[in-house]
């Protein structure tokens, strides 16, 4: 394995190649370097935007900020030694924490040594003639690899609405996704929370408890929350938790949702309300995902959706006391799910607090930012901090942002003007060599993430270690197979309800994106027996290419080798 190093490299371009080069160092990034480097003895090169491993949870670390997936299936499956080292202290694991098992993986697997840590990608171009990426950073350097691989995450560039008047306000002001390090003080403040997503709901509660002079919420749409019903793990939970990881991991892995529950078959439809209760009431009471599955039909039966969305419905209603406020917080413009479904914990109940109050601005909307707080079309109400909790630029937004161009100088966004292309989310027409890790048109945030990244990271290094045995020099998803796979994404997401609703998953919280279902919503289970089937009948739907036009031009030649005895 060489250990070349990215910086002061560009002189020679023996040195700055890499077999491997992979954008981020979340869950996704940092196993696929493992799988890489120490198992195909690759040389591979993280770049990562941050100072530290994490990815999301590197950025996300706002108040409250919180997993919605129970911990015990929120890690690594692969490594038993980092499942026997690590205890999670809660049911679903705290930011903090989340980062310290990164963390700790990072230094169990010793990679922090091949990753370049403050760096970010600003183009990265296909070399026609040399069949390599030219991989360019902030810092001025360009490194060379073989295979490019994006582990960016879904959810990675925060959006924040072009208010008018944003840059004149004089106090406090930041996105939940550029927290800073620093303890944020709300005591006694006048604050702003703008949005009422999956994290406006985290947040919420725990600006409303942290003692502000008052907290105000803007809403656009109010959101179906479910109760988390979080809890602390005792030595008996984790030990019942450790008998059985196999079979957790047996089945999350091989569910639709890569969470451990059994799939669900029953239907609403026809049932009574009251019927529909007595099967929801005890989901509630256990609260978390699983209350989504306790019919099967939820996204694609009307029927069921609307009488699963009237009992939550009327669970808010039970909660909050003003009946007013309660009907302003009570969602109706959207089927539930069909917008990700937030887990929450106290959210309904903060608003019966007299430090706290909403403002919904489909009444009274936005107008500007002012130096002293937001202008709504009735009144200005002063703030000393805003915090905008308005969601990112999700699923693509990342992966455009880099200035990706592919054969013949094609970049991703003229590629994906009108919307992503992809073959099974895992690699792109037009972009040999490159891979995207729980890309768009793959199950991704349908599912618990590291189920999901497990088996991208998995294929992907499989297909390299194909490439890299039998001499194949390119790997391409054929025009064919990726329009294939896009009708195919657009006629599943169409049998469902998810498109009747505003929703991220539908690109529609960007202006200007174009309107279509994003994730892949043809189930994990079924997915993965797709991706499994292509890579055994020989990479089906890519074209594999042994020699590049022109190769040697540049004096080049591939470094890759797999490790003796592997
Ligand atoms: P989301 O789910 O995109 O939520 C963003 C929120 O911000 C949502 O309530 C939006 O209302 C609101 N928003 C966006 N633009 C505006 C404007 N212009 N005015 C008022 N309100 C606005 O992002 P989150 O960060 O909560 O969650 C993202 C994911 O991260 C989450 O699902 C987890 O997977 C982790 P809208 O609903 O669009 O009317």
């Amino acid at each position: 394995m060489s250990e070349t190093s990215i910086r002061g490299s560009s002189e020679s371009p023996e040195q700055t190649d890499y077999d491997a080069v992979i954008v981020g160092a979340g869950f996704s990034g940092l196993y696929e370097l493992h799988r890489l480097r120490d198992e195909l003895g690759l040389s591979v090169k993280v770049i990562e935007k941050a100072s530290d491993v994490g990815g999301t949870w590197y950025w996300n670390r706002y108040p409250g900020a919180r997993c919605d997936s129970e911990s015990h299936v929120y890690c690594y499956s692969f490594n038993d030694e980092l499942l026997d080292e690590w205890d999670w202290s809660e049911r679903y694991p705290e930011q903090p924490e989340v980062l310290e098992y990164l963390r700790l993986a990072a230094d169990h697997l010793d990679l922090r040594r091949d990753i370049e840590f403050d760096t970010e990608v600003t183009t990265a171009e296909f070399d026609d003639s040399a069949g390599t990426w030219k991989i360019h950073t902030d810092d001025g350097e360009t490194v060379r690899s073989q295979f490019f691989i994006t582990a960016v995450g879904c959810l990675s560039k925060p959006f924040i609405p072009d208010f008018e008047g944003i840059e004149s306000f004089e106090g406090w002001w930041t996105h939940t996704g550029k927290w800073p390090h620093d303890p944020v003080d709300f005591e006694d403040k006048q604050v702003a929370v703008v949005g009422t997503g999956a994290t406006g709901i985290q947040i919420i509660p725990e600006i409303a408890t942290s003692n502000p002079a008052h907290l105000t919420v803007f809403q656009r749409t109010p959101n179906y929350a479910v109760p988390a019903r979080n809890r602390p793990l005792d030595e008996d939970d984790r030990a019942e938790i450790r008998d059985n990881y196999d079979e957790i991991f047996d089945l999350a892995h091989s569910s639709g949702f890569g969470h451990p529950f059994e799939a669900a078959y029953d239907t609403a439809e026809g049932l009574s309300m009251e019927e529909v209760e007595k099967r929801l009431e005890p989901r509630w009471e256990e609260g978390g995902f699983r209350f989504m599955l306790t019919f099967g039909d939820l996204v694609t039966s009307a029927e069921t959706n609307e009488k699963v969305s009237e009992f939550i419905r009327q669970k808010i209603r039970e909660t909050v006391d003003d009946p007013d406020l309660a009907e302003k917080l009570v969602p109706r413009d959207h089927y539930y799910a069909t917008k990700r479904p937030p887990l929450h914990t106290d959210y309904y109940r903060t608003y019966n607090r007299d430090d706290v109050s909403l403002v919904d601005v489909t009444e009274t909307p936005i107008e500007r930012i002012t130096p002293s707080g937001i202008r709504t079309s009735e009144t200005e109400h002063e703030f000393d901090m805003i915090v905008y909790a308005t969601g990112f630029d999700a699923m693509t937004g990342t992966l455009l942002q880099m200035d990706i161009q592919g054969r013949n100088g094609l970049t991703l966004e003229e590629k994906w003007e009108d919307g992503p292309k992809t073959y099974l989310g895992l690699g792109i027409h037009g972009f040999p060599n490159m891979f995207t890790i729980t890309g768009p048109q793959s199950p991704s945030v349908l599912t618990n993430m590291p189920v999901s990244i497990e088996h991208h990271v998995e294929w992907i290094s499989d297909a390299v270690e194909h490439l890299v045995r039998n001499d194949i020099r390119l790997i391409e998803p054929t025009k064919e197979a990726e329009e294939s796979w896009t009708v195919h994404n657009r006629q599943v997401a169409e049998q469902t309800l998810y498109p009747t609703a505003d929703s991220w998953y539908m690109n529609q919280n960007i202006p200007d994106k174009p309107t279509v279902f994003t994730p892949y919503i043809g189930g994990a289970d079924l997915y993965h027996d797709t991706i499994r089937e292509v890579a055994e009948k020989g990479y089906e739907g890519f074209e594999l290419t042994e020699s590049v036009t022109n190769l040697g031009q540049q004096g080049e030649q591939p470094r890759l080798r797999v490790m003796e005895g592997d």
